[in-house]
């Protein structure tokens, strides 16, 4: 039957590599990426012969600033996985969730694997897994690579997600009710102004819109605006900079911490506040 495609993303020490070795055991391919001295590894996950997981490169962002994350990107852009499981550090969770709302742009099937829950735990913290699914619109599963724990469950997960074609919820990240509405109008319009070279160039059309509202040059040249569109395009963004008195890629990564900051300020309980409420 049809190949369950799966990538593995996630920030560089969030736990990656030990996670894809518990996946698939040694069961793995290791090769390159076409054009950079990038590694590519991949493997069936144990038990499961029709799957297939690429270990990406550890990355904070998507931007074309390294090769490590155009290689993600293109990765995901052009092999175009089933799902995307998304490894997140738990214990440096706000820093990590930066990438997964860029991940979740993507508009594929997406579940986050929360490691390092056993450090979380031991340090006298916890995380309300429930209410973070809810916020971020994905699948959430507490795992400790480490430990060998919560694997089988986030194998369930990204099976079923792979199979059904869950995608993400939501990927309206900005509000068009507080101090970033700016940001919010400014990445609708240009959705609207982008659509059909977004689908023409198979870029998915929320992805493109805040990449090039961030100022992305590689996207900006895949999606062949017209001159006119071009105009358009930077009299919107210019007057997203004028409103937020940001810069363009300032605007939009303040954005997206304004959203991890509500996300986090519900979910995550710090050791000292649990430790409060023990007592
Ligand atoms: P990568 O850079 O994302 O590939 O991360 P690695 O798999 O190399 O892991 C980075 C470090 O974190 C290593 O020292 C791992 O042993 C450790 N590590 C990975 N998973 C866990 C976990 O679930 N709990 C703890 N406490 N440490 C972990
Ligand atoms: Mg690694
Ligand atoms: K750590």
């Amino acid at each position: 039957g049809e190949i369950l495609t799966f990538a593995l993303a996630g920030n560089q020490n969030s736990g990656k590599t030990t996670l894809f070795n518990r996946l698939t055991g040694s069961n793995q391919h290791v090769g390159n990426f076409p054009g950079v001295t990038v590694d590519r590894k991949d493997g069936a996950i144990k038990g499961h012969s029709n799957t297939l997981i690429t270990d990406l490169p550890g990355i904070y962002s998507m931007s074309p600033y390294s090769s490590e994350e155009m290689v993600t990107r293109e990765f995901i852009l052009r092999e175009k996985p089933k799902g995307i499981i998304n490894i997140v550090d738990a214990s440096n969770i706000e820093r990590n969730l930066y990438l997964t709302m860029q991940l979740m742009e993507l508009d594929v099937p997406m579940v986050v694997a929360l490691n390092m829950m056993d450090e979380v735990r031991e340090n006298g913290g916890s995380i309300r897994i429930n209410e973070m699914e809810e916020l971020l619109g994905v699948p959430v599963v507490p795992i400790s690579a480490a430990k060998n724990e919560g694997i089988d469950e986030l194998i369930d997960h990204a099976l079923h997600l792979a199979k059904y074609q869950e995608r993400p919820r939501q990927v309206d990240f900005c509000s068009a009710d507080d101090e970033r509405s700016a940001v919010h109008r400014c990445i609708h319009a240009i959705m609207h102004l982008i659509e059909d070279h977004a689908q023409r160039a198979g870029i998915p059309l929320r992805f493109a819109a805040s990449k090039l509202a961030e100022g992305d040059q590689v996207i900006l040249e895949a999606l062949e605006l017209q001159d006119n569109e071009k105009e358009m395009l930077e009299h919107i963004i210019l007057q997203m900079e004028l409103e937020c008195s940001l810069d363009r890629a300032a605007a939009i990564a303040d954005m997206r911490f304004h959203f991890i900051q509500e996300v986090c300020g519900q979910t995550v309980v710090k050791p000292q506040e649990s430790r409060e409420h023990a007592r």
